[in-house]
């Protein structure tokens, strides 16, 4: 079998479309339009890359959006005090610090300060519970916009087996969480493996849907896969420099092998990664609508 590549950029697309439309909609109807602070501390490259093409979606959609960089060593106390700034700001609806931060900085007290209304990463502790009970008001946005392409590629997910290939809190214990809720779009039977797993091809080899966020290139290779399954690739490894100087990108997956073997597939790049920064421009709508209903 080969697999029908699944592109998240194109999917993207068209929910960046639908965006774009509601916000035209209720700008003309409050004349105010969502607003999105992105924080970035530091000049990780990786992580400027991102936050350009965040600033860069909000901006196209009609949102009001801010880029606030700080330098590598800035105090813990004063990002805190840069956050309650931005809580208090009425023209902003999402506040986003992109993480990984430098090291002198606790990440977890940095989470808590994001006033809940406003976490459109669905970091803080209390949006994390929501999710987990099934009562969230923001999905965090690897996860969501997984749960998307699997949506819009016509996957079926209930009933699967459902393997998630990493534990961290940004993709593989909430997506986990939320293709286990008895709810559209889930419903599913899901297995997380994870570097404490004895052996994890055998948990792969079962999987209808292999989710792999283990940031390691060709962690999957193709005697790990079912034949037909739904794969998709989270991986974003730098794994050298093309001709032009941009950075080569690699998945998890060893997506040549693997693409002969699966149903559906998603690319590194234009997988996943444009569906994630999609995912937060959704959940910035999400939050100006909530401030509009509570005004
Ligand atoms: N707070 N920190 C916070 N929220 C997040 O949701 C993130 N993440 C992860 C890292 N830190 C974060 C992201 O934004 C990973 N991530 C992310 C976002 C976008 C892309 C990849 C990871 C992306 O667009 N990737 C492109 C390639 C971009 C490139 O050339 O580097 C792709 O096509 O996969």
């Amino acid at each position: 079998m080969s697999a029908k590549i699944i592109s998240g950029t194109e999917v993207a697309k068209q929910i960046r479309e639908e965006i774009k439309a509601e916000v035209q909609e209720l700008k003309a109807k409050y004349g105010s339009v969502p607003g999105l602070v992105t924080i970035l501390v530091g000049e990780n490259p990786a992580s400027v890359s991102y936050v350009t093409a965040k600033q860069k979606t909000a901006k196209e959609l009609g949102f009001y959006s801010i880029q606030d960089n700080q330098p590598e060593d800035i105090t813990e106390e004063q990002l805190l005090a840069l956050i309650d700034k931005y809580n208090k700001d009425e023209k902003i609806h999402g506040i986003l610090v992109q993480l990984p931060l430098p090291k002198h900085i606790n990440e977890t007290k940095v989470l808590y300060a994001i006033d809940p209304d406003k976490d459109v990463d669905a970091f803080h502790p209390v949006n994390v519970g929501k999710l987990v009970i099934g009562e969230a008001v923001f999905k965090p946005c690897t996860p969501a916009g997984i749960q998307e392409l699997l949506i819009r590629g016509g996957v079926e997910i209930s009933g699967a087996e459902v393997v998630v290939v990493g534990r961290s809190n940004i993709v593989g214990k909430p997506i986990a969480n939320m293709l286990l809720q008895k709810a559209k779009g889930a419903n599913a039977t899901v297995t997380v493996v994870h570097t404490g797993t004895k052996d994890i091809a055998a948990h792969t080899r079962r999987a209808d849907i292999l989710i792999v966020a283990a940031g390691k290139p060709k962690a999957i290779t193709a005697d790990m896969v079912k034949e037909g399954a739904a794969v998709i690739d989270v991986g974003v490894n730098r794994i050298g420099v093309t001709p032009e100087g941009k950075a080569k990108l690699a998945g998890d997956v060893d997506f040549d092998a693997v693409k002969e073997k699966a149903s559906l597939i998603t690319p590194v790049p234009g997988g996943v990664g444009p569906m994630t920064i999609t995912m937060l421009m959704k959940n910035t709508l999400e939050a100006f609508k909530y401030s509009l209903k509570n005004k």
